[in-house]
């Protein structure tokens, strides 16, 4: 990690280090340690592997979970204060946070007294339900096509997936028949416009760059400028990661929000913040830091297939409403899939004969 003097332009060597051991899974498709090259037939296979399901993403969570209180539901069931509580417990221990936890338990508790629920599997469903009520709030309609181009800055901490997710939304809006355009505005790492230019030549994208240590903002200007005169639909600007405490990249990020509304205030209409599942509560706090600095507008929730903190869903939407667009559950592009509070909380609770 770098610290807040290193000049924006310099990166450090053992700073490289890190992002190619963070790499490795990148480099599972792409046969080699680089985090921007590969075969074309490696950037295929991740293109068009087969996709997991949101239940073989969230394997990990929900074992861990229920590893902890299955035996609660099953034997001697009894439904009395001590399973509350040990729920309750397992359910903080799962990163769905304190406060979140404390307020599922409560309606969880509700729904039996009202529903008379009097069995395990009842409970079980009752859980479910009340987990999918606490996630509706993060499962929003987006209409990308209401602006041209809709410009969307992708921001978040190192190494959590804003370039490959970057890809892969890009690769959604293009089979839905939108236009996308790359703005290369992560110009601290050296490789960095390389990956991205990667990508937009795997996927026939146009990407604006000016290479490594030019001004951030200086090139999502320019890329505005290209993408209105292309009537490019969907413009993504994909920035470089950063801790809250880099302040001076921190100033750097609200420099590109700046240049971007000055043009249009409207501008940029989302700022999606990829958050890695795997962070578990710190998520929240880097969320709240950016979300002071540039106004975070929609989250998308990385990596849960590597986490068991998928519980994080549902603290990330009781603390800040704000919609989760994606969830990765895999590294290939259809393990990228859309947020459905339903889906993801039968994911996280499985049936009793599976407990
Ligand atoms: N298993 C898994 N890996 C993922 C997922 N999303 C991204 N990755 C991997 O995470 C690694 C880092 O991804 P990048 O897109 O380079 O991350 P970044 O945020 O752009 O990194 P910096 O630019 O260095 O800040 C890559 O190996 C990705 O393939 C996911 O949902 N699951
Ligand atoms: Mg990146």
């Amino acid at each position: 990690m770098t610290d807040s003097n290193t000049p924006p332009n310099q990166v450090k060597p053992d700073q490289e280090d890190t992002q190619t051991k963070k790499k490795s899974g990148f480099s599972r498709f792409f046969g080699r340690g680089s985090d921007n090259k590969g075969t074309d037939d490696s950037a295929e296979a991740m293109i068009n592997a087969e996709p997991a399901t949101v239940e073989e993403g969230l394997n990990k969570s929900r074992s861990s979970l229920f590893g902890k209180i299955g035996n609660v539901f099953k034997g001697s069931f009894s439904l009395d204060d001590d399973l509350f509580d040990e729920l309750e417990e397992a359910l903080i221990t799962s990163d769905i946070g304190v406060d979140a936890s404390l307020a599922l338990v409560e309606r969880l508790r509700a729904r039996v007294k009202n529903d008379k629920i009097q069995d395990a599997a009842g409970v079980i469903a009752g859980l479910r339900t009340e987990i999918a009520e606490m996630l509706k709030p993060a499962e929003q309609p987006w209409n990308v096509m209401h602006q041209r181009p809709y410009v969307m800055l992708m921001v978040g901490v190192n190494g959590v997936g804003k370039t490959t997710t970057t890809a892969k939304i890009a690769k959604q809006f293009q089979d839905q028949g939108k236009s996308v355009m790359f703005a290369a505005a992560d110009t601290f790492r050296a490789a960095a416009v390389d990956q991205l230019q990667e990508w937009g030549r795997r996927l026939d994208i146009p990407v604006v760059a000016q290479g490594h240590g030019a001004d951030a903002a200086a090139v999502a200007h320019d890329a505005l400028n290209s993408a209105i005169v292309k009537g490019t639909h969907v413009l993504m600007i994909d920035t470089a990661g950063r801790l809250h405490t880099q302040s001076d990249l921190m100033e750097q990020l609200q420099k590109v929000n700046r240049v971007l509304s000055n043009l249009d205030p409207s501008m940029p209409h989302e700022v999606m913040q990829i958050l890695d599942a795997g962070t578990g509560q710190n998520a929240l706090s880097q969320l709240e830091h950016f979300k002071n600095a540039v106004g975070v507008t929609s989250v998308c929730l990385t990596k849960l297939d590597g986490s068991a903190k998928g519980g994080l869903a549902i603290s990330i939407t009781q603390k800040h409403q704000l919609p989760i667009r994606y969830i990765g559950v895999g590294e290939g592009f259809n393990d990228l899939q859309a947020f459905e509070a339903q889906a993801f909380a039968n994911a996280l609770v499985p049936d009793l004969d599976n407990l």
